[in-house]
């Protein structure tokens, strides 16, 4: 990988304008207010897992963010309750540890949230978008929109992780599926491709800069690995079999007792169910697997005789035209999400059926990279060539080079406006509370 000059242009987003900006805000509000609207005070303030924080805990952070960003460090403006900041600085107190915390209740909170907000549309109105680098095509506005679509994701795997009643809304029809052979794959042929991006005005800092990689050709999986591939691996002995895996994984599986993804359990007729959202479904054979660790992604795919492909492979397969020599925004091309090219939004709780997406195909053929499930990839979470921390270094930097492995593409959880071909997400290898599957990829 080099960090030579980029010759192929990125699509520039349409001009960012306040009223855009403005929309966006107020649909991420809508959506978290929705999400956590059916739910008791009992629920919204007892901690369900010790993976996550309460939830009026998000929701309060999520509005100290913004009150940090767009009030202090856009606006000028004076602290609204500095004794409360410290409380929601989530380096300060772990998830674990966030029950204890004297934090506002759920009325206090909608209460602060509001307040932050009406300030926000006036500092919205007197601030330029042409100006120093965090303004700039309202880059730090995107952010703090992206920053409350994240915790709407998270509020959403602790709800199901709370188990029912259910009380999210009935799911939005999906496309129906079609049969897709197991590991149907493309190839990719080797050679240059651009990675990241230099122009995008909301890519996040661990996006930036663009860089040029030079890969081998690859095989990636048309689709995602789906329910019924996974089972064939569990129902032949792959949890017990200790070739699969590697020596953390295995060690992991030891001490955790995993034998199936998160959700499933027997259904006393030799099959699987899964709870979703408090509620038990037979497990889909042509969904995308979901609620996987990188451990068990990983095994499944030496006992496929295959791989995970690297965070450039799945990058390359995505956005790069090989023909126009560009990169795409999405892997269809630059227009926006809608529902019949990716499943996203949480307009359903689920990952649609392999095939569902025709028309969201990249450039190679690949399918459902984005939305349905979060892909593992076999890399972790790094910094890239000539990246810098911006605007501040515990969004990104404090995690390059840990135990991270990246995930890309974004789940039928994950918000249209938060993810896009560059977007680089990252979990510990153990975790699988997120909306997470994967693809398999081979060396040609
Ligand atoms: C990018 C999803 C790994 O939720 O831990 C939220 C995003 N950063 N608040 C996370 C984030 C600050 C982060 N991930
Ligand atoms: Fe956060």
């Amino acid at each position: 990988m080099t960090a030579a000059r980029t010759t192929a242009a990125h699509p520039a987003r349409t001009t960012i304008t306040a009223e855009r900006i403005a929309a966006e805000l107020t649909t991420s509000r809508d959506r978290s207010l929705a999400l956590l609207a059916p739910l008791a005070e009992s629920d919204l303030t007892r901690q369900v897992s010790p993976l996550m924080s309460p939830l009026v805990w998000d929701l309060a952070h999520i509005g100290n963010y913004e009150e940090l960003w767009l009030l202090r460090a856009v606006g000028g403006v004076a602290p609204l309750r500095p004794e409360i900041d410290s409380l929601y600085d989530a380096f300060e107190h772990p998830r674990a540890s966030r029950p204890t915390l004297p934090i506002l209740g759920p009325d206090a909170t909608r209460g602060y949230l509001s307040g932050v907000r009406s300030h926000v549309l006036d500092v919205l109105d007197r601030t330029p978008l042409d100006g120093a680098p965090l303004v700039r095509d309202g880059f730090v506005y995107g952010m703090v929109v992206q920053h409350e679509h994240m915790h709407d994701e998270t509020i959403l795997a602790t709800l199901q992780l709370r188990g029912g009643p259910r009380t999210l809304p009935p799911d939005a029809p999906l496309p129906v599926g079609r049969a897709v052979p197991p590991h149907d794959d493309v190839l990719v042929a080797g050679g240059w491709s651009v990675q990241g991006t230099s122009t995008d005005p909301w890519a996040l800092d661990n996006e930036r800069p663009a860089h040029r990689v030079e890969l081998p050709s690859f095989r990636l999986d048309r689709v995602p690995v789906t329910n019924a591939m996974f089972t064939g691996f569990l129902e032949a002995g792959g949890y017990a079999d200790p070739r699969c895996w590697t020596p953390e994984g295995w060690a992991h599986l030891a001490s955790s007792g995993r034998r199936a993804p998160m959700t499933w359990q027997r259904d006393g007729a030799g099959g699987w169910t899964c709870t979703r959202f408090g509620e038990v479904h037979p497990v889909e054979p042509d969904a995308p697997v979901e609620h996987v660790c990188w451990y068990e992604a990983d095994a499944y795919a030496r006992w496929a005789g295959r791989r995970l492909p690297t965070e450039a492979e799945w990058e390359k397969a995505c956005g790069w035209d090989p023909i126009g020599q560009r990169q795409r925004r999405y892997p269809w091309g630059d227009d926006e999400p809608t529902p019949t090219l990716a499943n996203l939004g949480s307009r359903a709780s689920r990952p649609a059926p392999v095939g569902a997406y025709p028309a969201g195909a990249s450039a190679y053929g690949v399918e459902q990279l984005v939305g349905d499930v979060w892909e593992w990839t076999s890399s972790g979470f790094d910094a890239w060539p000539g990246t810098r921390a911006f605007p501040y270094r515990e969004y990104s930097e404090v995690f390059y080079g840990g135990d991270y492995r990246v995930l890309r593409g974004g789940s039928w959880a994950t918000h249209p406006t938060a993810v896009r071909t560059t977007f680089r997400n990252w979990d510990l290898p153990v975790r699988r509370q997120i909306f997470s599957g994967f693809r398999t990829a081979a060396d040609v």
